[in-house]
């Protein structure tokens, strides 16, 4: 198992105090206090009693106070690459990995219509069936180059890209590799999203979305990363300036209801499932995990390349498992 070159993760904390030095202060408050200097009975009774309110309020000032992370190496020094975005306010549902700082947003269990529902899909994304997930977790960004790094120690994708852009070039098979190195790190049980997760997520937990936040095509660009006019090919789509012409940094656009971000383009995402083009025909209603075998994974939510009919959430897509392209990464989800 390979690591970064003395990389490690700093919680550089810019916002709470010390936890140790937090008590410290508030034990030298207690002792200073009238409270030392004998005061009459009922006197001490109120102080007593000022000073626990005074410990309630600093515990709940010290636990709802934000934090940050940063990539730092192992001695301490902080390093300029961010780790990772901290804009999006975490709600106490969410996950953040201890180790990497990933972030992880709570999808409650429920029920909705997987598939083509707007009518303007392909074959493979039909019939719309019903489909009903247990609570999960799914990563608010896709996996970045500074993630990827850290974990496995080698850079796979674009070399003039930052830490904070997606991953690409990485095969299903190393994504595999990353999901069991990253879990024997941190003890966690991370992996990647079903297909019907990954779709459930993107329509901002089931909803009627053609694509993760919106439906209306000409608001492509304020969501997502596509072919739009500074893409040169036939299926461009040249009313729109998304800002990009190859990969964006995870977290440019919109996000969805669920404060995800890039789930429709940006890079292709990886998901656990075999593809079947028949799958719909004979899918469970409950947590359905793809067909049992096949040749290709499925890989969703269209890329920088795509032209505006790829990032719809229905859209199902495949690619061989032990190959990897520039245009496709991935997002983990876990367990709750
Ligand atoms: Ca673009
Ligand atoms: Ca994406």
């Amino acid at each position: 198992m390979q690591r970064g070159k003395g990389v490690g993760i700093k919680k550089t904390d810019i916002s709470r105090p010390d936890p140790i030095m937090f008590f410290q202060v508030l034990s030298i408050f207690h002792h200073v206090t009238p409270l030392s200097l004998h005061p009459p009975s009922s006197l001490r009774s109120a102080m007593r009693r000022a000073v626990i309110g005074h410990c309630l309020i600093g515990l709940l000032w010290y636990n709802f106070l934000p934090f940050n992370y940063s990539l730092a190496d192992t001695s301490g020094n902080p390093s300029d690459k961010v780790w990772q975005h901290t804009s999006h306010s975490m709600t106490r549902s969410d996950h953040r990995d201890s180790f990497t700082g990933m972030e992880f947003v709570f999808v409650k269990c429920g029920c909705f219509i997987m598939g083509d529902t707007f009518g303007d899909g392909y074959f493979a994304e039909g019939p719309v069936h019903q489909v009903c997930l247990d609570d999960f977790y799914i990563g608010r960004y896709e996996v970045t180059q500074g993630q990827w790094k850290a974990i496995m120690g080698n850079s796979p994708a674009c070399p003039d890209h930052k830490d904070n852009y997606p991953v690409g070039s990485v095969s299903y098979d190393d994504v595999q590799r990353f999901i069991a190195n990253l879990n024997q790190m941190t003890g966690q049980k991370y992996r990647l999203p079903t297909e019907a997760e990954w779709e459930y997520a993107c329509r901002s937990g089931g909803g009627k979305e053609r694509y993760a936040g919106f439906s209306n095509t000409n608001d492509l660009f304020r969501y997502a990363n596509f072919c739009d006019v500074n893409c040169q090919h036939d299926w461009t789509a040249g009313d729109q300036d998304d800002g990009y012409t190859h990969a964006a940094p995870v977290g440019t656009y919109k996000p969805n209801s669920l404060g995800l971000y890039d789930m429709s383009g940006n890079v292709w995402e990886w998901v656990a499932d075999w593809f079947g083009s028949q799958y719909y025909d004979e899918s469970p209603i409950n947590n359905p995990q793809g067909s049992d075998a096949g040749s290709e994974r499925v890989i969703r939510g269209g890329c920088w390349l795509s032209g505006p009919w790829y990032p719809r959430c229905s859209y199902r897509f495949s690619f061989t498992p032990s190959s990897g392209e520039e245009d496709i990464g991935f997002r983990l989800a876990k367990e709750k």
